[in-house]
């Protein structure tokens, strides 16, 4: 039989959506699939593939046949348990950030970097943030042909990425100024949210609804936040150029889920449109929808729930003709976190 497969964070936001992609992948080379939680949800039923499964408390012991460990849990349990699990025999593929710029711990997106998936001296292979996740398909591909030499992006994130709290607070704001007709005065938006009873204590530090916030993440020094930090640390590490130039601005969106990013990317040499649509078009995890005298373009409302990123408003800048500038989608929780973790796992089953 197979491998052994744990998800340890079964029961989360990420974990869930995890089993459902093992649900409907056409095949999966697992011999068990085993879910691991933390003991509040420990015992609890859960159908994966058709089998009933029920979910072990997270523990030394849990680990014992594991061959990977699939880790969709905040960034201090990874920490302590992803080398437990590594220790045990197991490979670890963690989603948090605990582990991302260890110089001893890959930080692979199988399209751009599989090999290095067999150089973890730790057993501990890292997956990406989303945000940088979102348009890592596309970069790389255009880096493989014309050379990336500077990236300027601006994220547009959705309410998801700062989890179940981030979802029910976008939902409520949203119940709370539903048909008030509120935004033509400054604060009335806040006023409509205090009234409804919901707390000023919020994941996005003002309100989401009717706005747009250019804060997520927490604060770093220098007025950075740490999602900016992370598309440019990480987008280094991912595509292998340790002096890539970058600067982000992240903004959180009221949109459910799916993150967004404006992306402005210069290469050693002129890139036409029709180039850059070759290349999206040969990456079988890009869908390109870009057809600007129908007025085709991706949004995040009509491409969630997809595995693939979408690409659109391909343009080679005016003034920048090694520029191009283009507008991607991807689902923070799919190819954003559980998609690309399970696809880090299928590389190393393979
Ligand atoms: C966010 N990227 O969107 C983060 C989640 N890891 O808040």
């Amino acid at each position: 039989t197979g491998p052994t497969v744990a998800i340890v964070g079964a029961t989360g936001a990420v974990g869930t959506v995890m089993i459902d992609i093992i649900d409907n992948r056409p095949s999966v080379p697992w011999g068990e699939v085993r879910l691991i939680a933390s003991a509040r949800s420990a015992g609890k039923k859960m159908t994966v593939r058709g089998e009933e499964k029920t979910v072990v408390e997270l523990s030394p012991e849990a680990f014992d046949g594991v061959d990977i460990a699939l880790f969709d849990v905040p960034d201090e349990i990874s920490a302590k348990w992803a080398p437990i699990a590594a220790e045990r025999g197991a490979i670890a593929v963690d989603n948090s950030g605990a582990f991302r710029l260890d110089p001893e711990v890959p930080l692979v997106v199988p399209e751009v970097n599989a090999s290095k998936v067999h150089e973890r001296p730790k057993g501990i292979v890292a997956n990406p943030n989303c945000t940088t996740l979102s348009m890592m398909a596309s970069l790389g591909a255009l880096h493989h042909e014309f050379g990336l030499r500077e990236l300027v992006v601006s994220s547009y994130q959705a309410a998801s990425g700062a989890g179940q709290e981030g979802v029910d607070r976008l939902y409520a704001e949203i119940a709370a100024v539903a048909g008030k007709n509120v935004g033509a005065r400054a604060g009335d938006v806040a006023e409509a949210l205090a009234a409804a009873g919901l707390s000023e204590e919020t994941p996005f530090k003002a309100p989401l609804a009717m706005n747009v916030v250019p804060w997520a993440g927490s604060r770093k020094d220098d007025g950075w936040t740490s999602e900016e930090l992370k598309v440019r640390n990480e987008s280094r590490k991912i595509l292998g150029i340790d002096d890539l130039k970058v600067s982000a601005t992240c903004v959180r969106v009221p949109v459910l889920t799916t993150h967004s990013l404006a992306v402005h990317a210069t290469f050693e040499r002129e890139v036409t449109v029709e180039q850059a649509h070759k290349v999206f078009r040969s990456q079988d995890s890009i869908v390109l929808q870009d057809d600007p005298d129908n007025e085709v373009f991706p949004t995040p409302a009509a491409v969630v729930g997809g595995d693939p990123t979408y690409v659109g408003r391909v343009r080679q800048a005016l003034d920048f003709p090694n520029t191009l500038e283009f507008f991607v989608c991807g689902d923070n929780l799919r190819k954003g976190a559980a998609l690309n973790t399970y696809e880090i796992a299928e590389t190393l089953a393979n």
